[in-house]
């Protein structure tokens, strides 16, 4: 058997998988390296994604084991202004509609460095993070966010309960895609939550992934792609029930759904049913979808390698802005290095000075650009078009282009 490979659906169990896009093998995409470790073994992991066709969950073909990800995590959604109002927006939100009080607990799953429940605290409501990267649970408890650090999992919930922790909401923001066992998650969240308590998802949406061509959203941290579809199914099987949904415009298209125990005051939504409808209506119960999606994908990174070369072969410079995981995915997959991209700039100083994992390309703070002034900028974190392109609308005014290579390639100035 290859090593890590998937051989049955995670919600439904069903062995009938339909393999789709393969992205070849790759390091794992938040894999950046310091200077002293580019002559060394880089472990390279397989991506690709296949169906069920059963519950038409789309997952990755292969689950590399979660601690070789997460115990020293880099990701950090708070340096973008767009992401501190999007959970600003979301801790207030769900205070007024859940009526949440002084004695209500908030808990976290994937608490990073507590940023959104630091506005949950900031409201005088108690709340606890769960998140298994040290670095990130240590800067989580300096704003006086408490946080355990640990991957969530049922007997961590059973343990919370014997201390009496009862959070009247759960939120899991970009995690719920990490967990493989997504049945010991539900019955983790609904043994601890509260009779009336919600447990809020929020998830990159399949359908946006495949309309838009989204393919570099897919790596070794994300096992799952969600629709409602599946999802329905998963929180019928352990006695709870989605409720209500909304759709959100992050990352590049996103939904956050609402979920209790089954038999609970929260009535479901009628949007719902429709919503499913249209899901199938755009056939994700098909293997067409996947087969269109896959070809486009093939077809937009060659149009991209070619803009590429072209570029080079004026003797125009580029560079990339946003050292994001995704952005690895691209560059691995189109085996773009230093010969086509010379440098990214990043506003993470945990990444800045290190190397892209595979592709070796140095990563520099954002000054740099404005000390440099190359041609072109390739914007590797195009979910933050609209926020670095206002922040560098000097770069343009001096003549300077963009390059977005999603959902299809295009140059913008
Ligand atoms: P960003 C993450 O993916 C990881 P990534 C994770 N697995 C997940 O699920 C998804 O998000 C949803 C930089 N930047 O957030 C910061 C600037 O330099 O799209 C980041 O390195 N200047 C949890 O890694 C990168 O871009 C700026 O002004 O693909 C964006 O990465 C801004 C706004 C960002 O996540």
């Amino acid at each position: 058997m290859e090593k890590y490979a998937l051989t049955h659906c995670r919600i439904c169990n069903s062995d009938k998988l339909y393999n789709f896009l393969d992205l070849g093998s790759m390091p794992l995409p938040n894999g950046f390296l310091r200077k002293e470790e580019l002559g060394g073994h880089e472990p390279r992991y397989a991506l690709g994604t296949t169906v069920c066709q059963s519950c038409w969950l789309v997952q990755l073909t292969r689950v590399v084991p979660p601690e070789f990800m997460f115990s020293n995590y880099l990701y950090i959604p708070s340096t973008s202004s767009t992401m501190l109002e999007h959970f600003k927006s979301m801790a207030h939100s769900l205070i007024t509609r859940f009526q949440l009080s002084h004695s209500d607990l908030v808990m976290d799953i994937g608490s990073n460095d507590g940023t959104l429940l630091n506005f949950f605290r900031q409201k005088g409501l108690p709340v606890l993070g769960i998140d298994p990267a040290s670095n990130l649970a240590h800067l989580a408890r300096m704003k006086g966010v408490n946080t355990i650090d640990a991957l969530f999992c049922s007997s961590l919930s059973t343990e919370l309960v014997r201390q009496n922790v009862r959070p009247k909401l759960i939120t899991a923001t970009n995690v719920v895609a990490h967990i493989h066992n997504v049945h010991d998650l539900c019955n983790g969240v609904s043994y601890l939550l509260s009779d009336e308590g919600v447990f809020v998802v929020e998830f990159p949406y399949l359908l946006d992934l495949l309309e838009k061509n989204e393919f570099d959203t897919i790596y070794h941290e994300h096992l799952s792609y969600f629709s409602l579809y599946p999802l329905v199914r998963l929180f019928e099987m352990r006695g709870m029930e989605i409720f209500d949904f909304v759709k959100l415009p992050v990352h590049g298209g996103s939904m956050r759904i609402f979920v209790a125990k089954k038999g609970s005051k929260h009535t479901v939504s009628p949007e719902l049913q429709e919503c499913l409808q249209n899901e199938l209506n755009q056939k994700i119960n098909s293997k067409s979808i996947y087969d269109d999606f896959s070809n486009r994908v093939q077809t937009n990174t060659k149009n991209l390698i070619e803009c590429l070369k072209n570029l080079k072969a004026e003797g125009k410079r580029v560079i990339g802005y946003g050292a994001a995981a995704k952005g690895n995915v691209l560059l691995n997959f189109c085996k773009i290095t230093t010969n086509l991209v010379e440098y990214i700039v990043d506003s993470i100083p945990y990444k800045q000075w290190r190397f892209t994992p595979g592709t070796h390309i140095p990563i520099y703070p954002e000054q740099r650009l404005e000390e440099d002034l190359p041609d072109y900028i390739l914007l590797l974190a195009w979910n933050f078009q609209e926020e670095i392109m206002k922040k560098q609308a000097w770069f343009c005014e001096k003549g300077g282009k963009f390059i977005v290579a999603i959902p299809e390639v295009k140059i913008l100035s």
